[in-house]
């Protein structure tokens, strides 16, 4: 199935009445403080996320899965949904693919595919958390890190062989999440792990292209509870650090003990220039994984804030390559990516609103219920008007969700697919 701009325009006729009045009273607002609204509304139409693929059917817990109706049950079943939020929202212009869940067959015909819908094919991701059919060694004990080096060996071979895949697809990066950890003190020498893990990313490191970017993601714990080898942004730094100039840390949302400063992060990263890999989810206790901006939409404001600073001030570092590494249990996981494209919009325009040289200026005299009234006044601002114009723009969705109900999208993906489908991969 697929969404042209004669459907979307009929959409957008319910919605253009209200859209207007409410878009030109903002944009005069803001226009009378000298915000040039031509300038953030073009950086809105440029901002893609990558949608994972694992995101597009229903997740789970360790207690269980419910699936969704009409989930894909291919790579190009996820591609097309992949198309689908991409034509509502001209922001979803990637997908990011796991391997093996996603390994291509056709892999012209996927690309051309890809190409069709606008979509480009993000970081690639490596999996040495679960074992394969017919695998020669387990992970059970860890995999970069593990004690034996034939299990090593094993896991740098399946990282060099996602590059292949990835290479392939036009992909131009690897992202590397390890679950190696122990559940016992006594059960690791930390060092020993340590040392394991870093000789064998650098040897993956030596194997990409000479244009690829190693993301190195850290994460505090889960699935391991004692300890975990890549455990905070300290060590993928110097990780990233003992690799090479193209090796960067990633910084996934959810990976942080409670009321971690995860901004102080992004502004300490960028300012060495290596914050490379972002994942946006958003969090209640851990690694919650649920739709971004819906618990705690402050925090994911202030962290826009240090992103859009160091996107300005940080030459050395790279824009970083943004998605959602979200996944849902109980909503028609489409609709949940569509409210997490839009939470992160909204704080990337709220954060671009900030007032940068009356910030300074108040930070410099000390004044510090005007810094704290910049920072709220940018918050407090409804600029979901500034966004809908972008899309208007870009021949997208005005309301991408109340469209993508009203096409009853869902229903038809249903009547392709089926009722009783199991995403592939997970
Ligand atoms: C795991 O917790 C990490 O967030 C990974 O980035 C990702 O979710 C995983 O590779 C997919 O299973
Ligand atoms: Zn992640
Ligand atoms: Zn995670
Ligand atoms: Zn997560």
């Amino acid at each position: 199935m697929k969404l042209n701009a004669e459907i979307l325009n009929e959409q957008n006729r319910r919605f253009i009445k209200t859209h207007e009045p409410e878009y030109h009273f903002l944009a005069d607002k803001l226009e009378k403080r000298g915000v040039d609204i031509k300038q953030i509304i073009e950086k809105v139409q440029e901002l893609q996320v990558a949608i994972p693929s694992w995101a597009l059917g229903a997740g789970g817990t360790r207690f269980g899965r419910f699936s969704y109706q009409g989930e894909p049950a291919s790579l190009e079943d996820k591609i097309s949904d992949v198309g689908l939020i991409h034509a509502l929202t001209n922001t979803a212009g990637a997908i990011s693919l796991h391997i093996p869940w996603d390994v291509p067959g056709d892999v012209k015909a996927i690309k051309e595919l890809a190409a069709s819908l606008g979509i480009e094919f993000d970081a690639v991701n490596s999996n040495t958390f679960q074992d394969q059919p017919n695998m020669k060694k387990s992970y059970r004990f860890g995999s970069l890190c593990n004690t034996d080096s034939a299990v090593r060996e094993l896991a740098i071979q399946h990282n060099l062989e996602v590059i292949d895949i990835g290479k392939k697809l036009g992909s131009k990066s690897l992202t590397v999440w390890l679950a190696d950890g122990s559940n016992f003190p006594g059960q690791h020498n930390f060092q020993e792990a340590l040392q394991n893990t870093q000789d064998s990313l650098q040897h993956i490191y030596k194997s990409m292209p000479d244009d690829w970017k190693l993301f190195v993601e850290y994460k505090p714990y889960e699935p391991n509870f004692y300890s975990t080898v890549i455990q905070d942004w300290g060590t993928s730094l110097m990780l990233a650090e003992a690799c090479g100039d193209r090796a960067y840390t990633l910084i996934d949302l959810g990976h942080h003990l409670p009321n971690t400063n995860i901004e102080q992060i992004v502004a300490t990263l960028m300012m060495k220039g290596k914050l490379g890999g972002f994942h946006f989810n958003d969090s209640k206790y851990g690694d919650d994984d649920l739709t971004v901006g819906s618990v705690k939409p402050y925090s994911l404001f202030l962290i826009w804030n240090e992103l859009v600073y160091g996107m300005e001030n940080n030459s050395n570092n790279p824009i970083p390559a943004w998605m959602i590494d979200a996944s849902h249990n109980i909503k028609d996981p489409l609709e949940d990516l569509l409210q997490s494209l839009e939470a992160i919009q909204i704080a990337y325009v709220q954060a671009l609103l900030v007032d940068q040289n009356g910030l300074r200026e108040a930070q410099r005299q000390q004044d510090v219920t005007l810094s704290q009234e910049i920072l709220q006044d940018a918050f407090r601002t409804d600029v979901r008007p500034l966004i809908r114009e972008a899309r208007l723009l870009s021949n997208a969705a005005l309301e991408p969700l109340l469209t993508y109900r009203a096409l009853n999208l869902r229903g038809q993906l249903i009547k392709e697919r089926g009722s009783y489908t199991v995403a592939s991969g997970l």
